[in-house]
């Protein structure tokens, strides 16, 4: 056989094996890391019924809706007064020239805060109000944070591209996300969207995947009564699943949107224990492609 054919043959085989992937696991992650993130988790599930943990009712719930819509909208049970406070402090760094916030774009009209855990710890009272609960009740196990973002969306004259199209996030069924509004959000200054998780596998089924090519699904996504708009005051917590729901921002027509995003996967360890390690170390930057089990990165996609 020449070698032409058998380069062929070799992306035959790849193009096939990447088919399966998707097919089994709804996304273009490596299979080897699909099946360490599936893994991980049943043994840290195990891990968690073996010392006898009881997860509470409310968190239970929450975990429920997580898993069956795709995701769920807690309010934090902060007072309005302290949820200022931490909103004050990440204005204060998002309209600074320090040397970690890289500033809004006309291309990309976003600013972030590059080790936001570090040098906002204030945000850390989000987890403490409710997510340090809440989890378990999602993951079955405890959770671990694996990345933190914090940044403004500015409005802008046109729709850019990337998160602002509908996508899912191309990552293992067990990463979720928490974003916490620090500025009261409406459809009009920039409130996050997602379709529901039904809807979302529905149009993955029937195509959809890349975020640049919606083609003749582009009026079902845009159709609002296909999508949710998730409003709501400074402390509003929205925990979604990008794996599962298709998601976009959303270019404010007035103002801007300030959140802090938390993404968790789940793990063996206490929350609350490895965030002693994170506050000392500055920000947690994981990406989603890592080994669960040693946190080593491993190569995205072949
Ligand atoms: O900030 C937003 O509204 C969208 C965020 C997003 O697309 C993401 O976290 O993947």
């Amino acid at each position: 056989m020449g070698k032409g054919a058998i380069s062929k043959m070799q992306s035959a085989i790849k193009e096939m094996a990447g088919a399966i992937n998707y097919h089994l696991f709804h996304n273009r992650v490596r299979p080897d890391i699909n099946v360490l993130y599936a893994l991980h988790h049943q043994l840290a599930k195990t891990a968690r019924v073996a010392k006898r943990m009881k997860i509470a009712p409310e968190a239970l719930e929450a975990g429920r809706r997580l898993r069956e819509q795709g995701f769920c909208v807690l309010k934090s049970t902060l007072a309005d007064s302290e949820v200022n406070r931490i909103a004050a402090k990440a204005d204060t760094l998002l309209t600074s020239s320090h040397l970690n916030v890289t500033p809004a774009t006309a291309l990309s009209p976003l600013s972030f805060v590059r080790n936001s855990l570090h040098l906002c710890p204030e945000i850390e009272a989000f987890l403490e109000d409710r997510l340090i609960e809440v989890l378990p009740g999602f993951f079955g196990s405890e959770a671990q944070l694996i990345r933190t973002e914090l940044y403004r969306l500015y409005s802008a004259t046109t729709e850019p591209g990337d998160s602002w199209l509908w996508h899912f996030d191309n990552a293992p069924a067990q990463i979720v996300k928490a974003m916490v509004y620090l500025t009261d959000t409406w459809e009009h200054t920039g409130a996050f969207r997602l379709i529901p998780r039904r809807k979302s596998r529905e149009l993955q089924r029937r195509g959809f995947w890349d975020r640049n090519q919606f083609g003749a699904l582009a009026a079902e996504l845009n159709d609002s009564r296909n999508s949710i708009v998730v409003e709501g005051k400074a402390g509003t917590i929205v925990l979604f699943s990008g794996h599962y729901c298709i998601h976009k921002a959303t270019v404010p027509r007035r103002d801007f949107r300030d959140v802090v995003v938390f993404t968790f996967q789940p793990s063996f360890k206490f929350l609350r224990d490895q965030l002693q390690t994170a506050r000392t170390t500055g920000d947690v930057t994981w990406a989603y492609h890592r080994n669960p089990f040693t946190g080593k990165p491993m190569k995205s996609s072949d």
